[in-house]
């Protein structure tokens, strides 16, 4: 086992015994020994191989002794024996936005229940709100919790189905049998939350591909398989569809089962206003319903279909009828950004604060990368579960970043650290660090992490109070939403954007897969008032650095091209930039 699968057995271990009610030092020495594991700067395997962990402070005998089982065997038996003594239902409710260790085992220890359902039920008759501690409010909470839980498990992040998706399909390239294959649906658009992986192939023999698809690693069941169409269930739980259809009935295929379903029901429209048809076996001339292969419109490819229609081609992250097919009919559409684009991140942590690499080690990886620069820009003091930096470790790390940086200059090196912090936005508007040590940062980004549940013009007039601060340069995940974990907090979307418009501010589209926020619906009107974006990893480790490829993806979505999006200038022209809004107030 990895270091960070050590880690998280020892957090699954620590909840575990928080719902057992065990002595909460023990749960927390649990906590403390995952971070320290986590963050470790040596390989774990070598720590534990010369037997030294119980030098590391926190790491006693007993958990040198687990610690070594796991990395040794990959298994714990006190871990499974701890897992079998509770019962499951117990731990499927952790699932429940809402639900705490301490919750639960209140809950099992008054009314008996051991499972959602009972809960559920519970809820239903009223039995939760009279419970010391709970009341009507939480009753309602947890009862609406279930409901979003449920619909949230047949849902998928686009990473996770990105990660699925990426192997079947290569497989399907390389088999001989198949012309041409692509993902569609909204996997396709690149939707930030997905329901299915939609795949489409053209063949001369169909029902070989679908045998080859069937039988690829990574299924669990296929759920249904015909001569030119199968479905299944993969590792993980994602549903994945395939299509196989001839190579002329391709790109009407490939153009149907994009979508969406809205941008479909508009297009076809736009076809029938012009005495065609439209249907996913193409484009006919016709005032029917028919897929008469003699009044076919032959299109080789989705530009030729578009064409036809009369519109210049709309990327599949722009289809999701949002005003799209009216632009395309006006002209070519912007060229949107690519991933490639973006010449570095400016929000992420390091081991300061909650991050696990140390600044000089991330700018070695983000270098090698090939990026040109990379923000450290770790929690303030208020954010203390992310281990947040008073004033004084905040100027430490500038000298230590300051030394990093000279190291590279000597060593020729063109990429820089950025320095920085994430300041939080307290509860009353204010922020976390006074403005002489923002205006020492290169770059400032304010964020709430607390008090989510404010009303609406409370929540506005905090992001607003944050943009009018002259060293804010950007406000981070707008709404601090989780997807498929916690909604958004309330607020108003357009009032924000036009302070950030006055104000000079830009907003953060924080890549990381669970936030994807700013959400991409609210991209164009940040545009049309002028707000520029910052695609930004948000990264605590070095793989997220692969976060800004999916970050772009949504930024398609909102239709932002290169020029929207701040960090695609290079080095000396994002300094310059990241002056002008102080430049004002001096
Ligand atoms: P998902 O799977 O819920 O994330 O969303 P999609 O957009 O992938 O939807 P899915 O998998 O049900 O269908 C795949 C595509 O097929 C969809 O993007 C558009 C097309 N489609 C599905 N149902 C309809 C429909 O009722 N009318 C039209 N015009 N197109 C449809
Ligand atoms: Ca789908
Ligand atoms: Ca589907
Ligand atoms: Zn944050």
């Amino acid at each position: 086992m990895n270091k960070d699968q050590v880690a998280e057995v020892l957090v699954n271990i620590a909840t575990l015994l928080e719902l057992k009610g065990e002595n909460p030092f023990k749960s927390r020495a649990y906590l403390n020994a995952a971070r320290t594991i986590e963050t470790l700067s040596e390989p774990l395997d070598k720590v534990v191989a010369e037997a030294r962990l119980a030098d590391i402070k926190g790491i006693g005998d007993a958990l040198q002794q687990k610690i070594t089982e796991l990395v040794t065997t990959g298994k714990l038996q006190y871990y499974e024996d701890l897992k079998a003594s509770i019962p499951p239902g117990l731990v499927a409710m952790l699932d429940i936005p809402g639900l705490g260790p301490k919750k639960i085992k209140a809950l099992h220890d008054e009314l008996g229940i051991k499972t959602v359902e009972q809960l559920e039920q519970a809820c239903k008759d009223g039995k939760i709100a009279g419970l010391k501690g709970f009341g009507e409010k939480t009753q309602a909470n947890i009862l609406e919790g279930i409901n979003r839980r449920r619909a949230y498990a047949s849902r998928h992040l686009v990473s996770d189905a990105l990660q699925r998706a990426e192997p079947l399909l290569e497989a399907l390239r390389s088999q001989p049998d198949v012309i041409r294959c692509s993902t569609a649906g909204s996997l396709r658009r690149h939707r930030e939350v997905i329901g299915d992986i939609d795949l489409l192939a053209s063949s001369k023999q169909p029902a070989e591909v679908i045998e080859f698809f069937t039988s690829q690693p990574g299924i669990l069941k296929v759920l249904a398989k015909g001569g030119t169409k199968a479905s299944v269930l993969l590792e993980g739980g994602i549903q994945s569809d395939l299509r196989v259809v001839s190579d002329a009935d391709y790109s009407p295929a490939l153009l149907y089962f994009t979508g969406s379903k809205e941008h479909n029901i508009a297009m076809r429209q736009r076809a029938i206003d012009r005495g065609l048809r439209l249907n996913e076996y193409g484009l006919f001339r016709s005032k029917e319903e028919t897929r008469d292969p003699k009044l076919l419109v032959k299109c080789k490819t989705e530009e030729e279909i578009f064409e036809k229609l009369g519109l210049h081609y709309i990327p599949p992250e722009m289809r999701e009828d949002m005003g799209e097919i009216a632009l395309a009919e006006k002209g070519p559409l912007p060229r949107l950004i690519e991933w490639t684009d973006l010449k570095g991140s400016l929000h992420n942590h390091s081991t300061w604060s909650d991050g696990h690499q140390r600044p000089e080690e991330i700018a070695k990886a983000m270098c090698e990368l090939g990026l040109a620069y990379w923000g450290i820009t770790d929690h303030s003091k208020s954010s203390f579960q992310a281990n947040g930096l008073d004033p004084a470790r905040v100027r430490q790390q500038l000298k230590e970043i300051a030394s990093i940086n000279a190291t590279l200059a000597k060593e020729g090196s063109d990429f820089r650290l950025l320095t920085g912090t994430e300041v939080d936005i307290l509860k009353d508007g204010k922020l976390d660090f006074p403005d002489d040590l923002l205006a020492e940062l290169d770059v400032v980004i304010a964020s709430i992490h607390t008090s989510f549940s404010q009303t609406e013009a409370e929540t506005t007039q905090r992001l607003i109070g944050a943009a009018q601060n002259p060293y804010v340069h950007m406000l981070g995940h707008l709404t601090g939403r989780l997807l498929l974990e916690r909604e958004p907090y309330k607020l108003d979307h357009r009032a924000v954007i036009e302070a950030c418009a006055e104000t000079g501010t830009w907003i953060e589209l924080n890549a990381h897969p669970m936030r994807f926020d700013m959400d991409w619906r609210w991209w164009p009107y940040a545009k049309s008032k002028g707000v520029k974006c910052v695609i930004n990893c948000d990264a605590h480790r070095f793989g997220e650095a692969g976060f800004l490829r999916l970050g772009a993806g949504i930024a398609r979505k909102g239709w932002l091209t290169k020029e929207d999006v701040v960090n695609t200038l290079p080095l000396k022209a994002l300094m310059k930039e990241l002056g002008k809004k102080r430049a004002r107030v001096r």
